[in-house]
C-alpha cells in the first residue's frame, strides 16, 4: 500500500500568505496530478491557537526569524501563520481534496511547535498518522507539500523512524530558502529516504 501524505497545502505558506515559500503554489497542479498512482491519500494541516509560542507576536521585543529556547529545543519565531479557523490556515484554493481520507492537525499545543505530521517537536504527543497509516496496510509513504526543509522534511523523517519505506518528491515541495532545501535532501538520503520526482511514479 501507498499513501502519498499532503504536508501543509495552506494559503499562509503559499505567496500571499504570511510565511510565504517562494513559488509555493507551484506545487498544487503536480499534486492534483499524482493523486491518482495512490492507494490513499491524507493531509496535514499545521492548525496554531493565537497564543502560539512560535509566534514572535507572543514574545514582546523578540522579532521574526529571532530563536529562543522553547520546550527545551530551539524553536524559530515565526510570523503568526496557520490560526486555527482563520483563511490562512485553510487548504490553498486549487488543491483537489476529494482523495483526501483523513486530515491530521498539528501545533494545537501553545506550548510546543510541531513541525512534523506524526509527533510534536518534543514527541510528547502523536497525532495518529502513524496508526492510521499502519491501520491502512501501508508500507510505503511519499511526502510532498510546504515547506520542503520544515514539515516535509521532518514528516519524511518521522515516517523513516516509524518503519516506512519514505520518498520525498522534490519537485512536489518547495523550500524557503534554497540552502535549506539542499540540506534537507542530504538529511534525508542520510537518514536512509529516497528522493524521487512525480514523473517516476
Ligand atoms: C511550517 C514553519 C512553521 C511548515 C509550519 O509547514 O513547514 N514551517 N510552521
Ligand atoms: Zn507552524
Amino acid at each position: 500500500m501507498k499513501a502519498l501524505i499532503v504536508v501543509d497545502l495552506q494559503n499562509d505558506f503559499v505567496p500571499g500568505g504570511s510565511l510565504a515559500v517562494p513559488r509555493g503554489n507551484e506545487i498544487v497542479p503536480v499534486i492534483n496530478k499524482i493523486q491518482e498512482k495512490f492507494d490513499l491519500v491524507v493531509a496535514t494541516q499545521d492548525w496554531h491557537p493565537k497564543n502560539h509560542m512560535s509566534f514572535a507576536s507572543n514574545h514582546p521585543g523578540k522579532n521574526v526569524y529571532d530563536t529562543i529556547v522553547l520546550a527545551g529545543m530551539e524553536q524559530v519565531l515565526w510570523p503568526d501563520h496557520c490560526v486555527q479557523g482563520e483563511k490562512g490556515a485553510m487548504f490553498v484554493r486549487g488543491f483537489d481534496e476529494r482523495r483526501v481520507e483523513a486530515i491530521f492537525r498539528k501545533g494545537t499545543d501553545p506550548e510546543i511547535d510541531s513541525y512534523s505530521g506524526f509527533f510534536d517537536n518534543g514527541r510528547r504527543k502523536s497525532t495518529g498518522l502513524g496508526d492510521y497509516l499502519k491501520g491502512r496496510g501501508v508500507s510505503q509513504v511519499y511526502v510532498c507539500g510546504l515547506a520542503a526543509e520544515f514539515c516535509v522534511l521532518y514528516t519524511a523523517l518521522d515516517a523513516i523512524e516509524l518503519g516506512f519505506e519514505t520518498y520525498y518528491l522534490e519537485d512536489a515541495t518547495r523550500a524557503l530558502s534554497h540552502e535549506g532545501f539542499r540540506e534537507a535532501r542530504e538529511q534525508l538520503t542520510r537518514r536512509g529516504g529516497r528522493l524521487m520526482v512525480s514523473d517516476q511514479l
